[in-house]
């Protein structure tokens, strides 16, 4: 591998404000996490380091970057993300996985057919949001379509935030229509259901040499497994995550995000007479009024108010946490209030 600076690896001013600048030949971006030790590239290459002695390696994730101590060995410190890609994790509670951290581009893949479905754009497009990864919809099967552009319109009505392109993935002339996503210090990731085109892009897109590929880890019985997962080279100069747990991508807690790509409704939400409207028959109801005048499409209301549904079921246990904290607030607030009304 030539040698990369860190620009190439994705170094920013983001993380640059965070260390001594003496620090920056200690700066490492991880590549792969494994059970007791982070596979890592350098300015001077590929590396393998561990974990503080007081964390696992669970606290990090491929794409973040580290500072390591001066003997290059362990992480002395994690520099805060750009971006993290999370998902709740297994079981009952709300907490969050990490799957992912400083993705610049969260690539939602979808083809130019029946499996172009708005609400789970939607839904992938508030998870987008949430991680603070810009969103870019990629469209497959473009040959195997009569309108491929339209597809894209109408991903690109979703959302102004979202651009959408429609490409033969298997055309890697067509794949290099990723590069400006994907190229030096650009990181990107797909996302999207099985079939889309996921693995093509992929492999147009990346090189041969891979920086965590041939990895050998220790499996559970001892023996040696080979795995190729993490930050990938592409042939654009930039990265391109692939792990396991992208694929497994649900939607996490992902409100923030939810608001972000249902602007529309959410700014007519504000316009309501009442600040507790369900946007069902109150009087004064600004969502009410857009849909009889055909501003706003019964659908993507559906849609919102489904996935809004899904979430507060998703993150339940914050929004009771949340929840508790308003009513202790409440109390604390009425108390207040009432001792002042005796003062005087
Ligand atoms: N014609 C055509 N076939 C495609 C395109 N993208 C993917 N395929 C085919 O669709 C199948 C599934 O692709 P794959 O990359 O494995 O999908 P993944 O499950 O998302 O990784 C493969 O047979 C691909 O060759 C495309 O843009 N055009
Ligand atoms: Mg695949």
């Amino acid at each position: 591998m030539t040698q990369l600076s860190h620009t190439d690896l994705g170094w920013s001013a983001h993380f640059h404000a965070q260390i001594d600048v003496d620090h920056l030949p200690l700066a490492a971006r991880i590549t792969s996490v494994a059970r007791d030790r982070l596979f890592v590239l350098t300015t001077s290459g590929p590396r393998t380091i561990l974990p503080p002695s007081s964390m696992t390696t669970g606290a990090f994730a491929t794409g973040d970057w580290v500072i390591t101590t001066p003997d290059g060995t362990r992480v002395d410190r994690l520099l805060n993300r750009q971006t993290s890609l999370a998902r709740r994790a297994a079981g009952t509670g709300a907490d969050s996985q990490l799957i992912a951290a400083n993705v610049d581009t969260l690539g939602i893949v979808t083809s130019c057919n029946a499996d172009f479905n708005e609400a789970r754009l939607e839904r992938y497009l508030a998870l987008a949001a949430s991680a603070g990864c810009l969103p870019l919809v990629i469209l497959t099967k473009a040959d195997l379509c009569d309108d491929p552009r339209d597809f894209a319109r109408r991903a690109e009505r979703l959302s102004p935030l979202v651009t959408a392109i429609s490409l033969n993935a298997t055309d890697p002339l067509e794949a290099e229509a990723l590069s400006p996503w994907c190229s030096s210090g650009q990181t990107l990731a797909l996302v999207g259901s099985s079939g889309v085109g996921k693995s093509t892009l992929s492999n147009a897109i990346t090189t041969i040499t891979s920086a965590t590929q041939g990895i050998r880890e220790d499996d559970a019985k001892g023996r040696h497994t080979t795995t190729a997962r993490g930050l990938f080279a592409t042939r654009f100069g930039g990265w391109l995550i692939d792990t396991p747990g992208m694929r497994a991508l649900r939607l996490a807690d992902a409100s923030e995000g939810i608001e972000t790509i249902f602007d529309d409704i959410e700014t007519l939400a504000r316009r309501c007479r009442f600040s507790d409207c369900r946007h069902e028959t109150e009087p004064g109801c600004a969502v009410q009024a857009a849909l009889a005048e055909g501003t706003l499409a019964e659908d993507r209301l559906n849609r919102w108010r489904k996935l809004l549904r899904e979430d507060a079921h998703n993150s339940a246990t914050l929004h009771e946490a949340r929840a508790r904290d308003r009513a202790f607030g409440k109390m604390v607030r009425s108390v207040m209030k009432e001792k002042n009304r005796h003062k005087d």
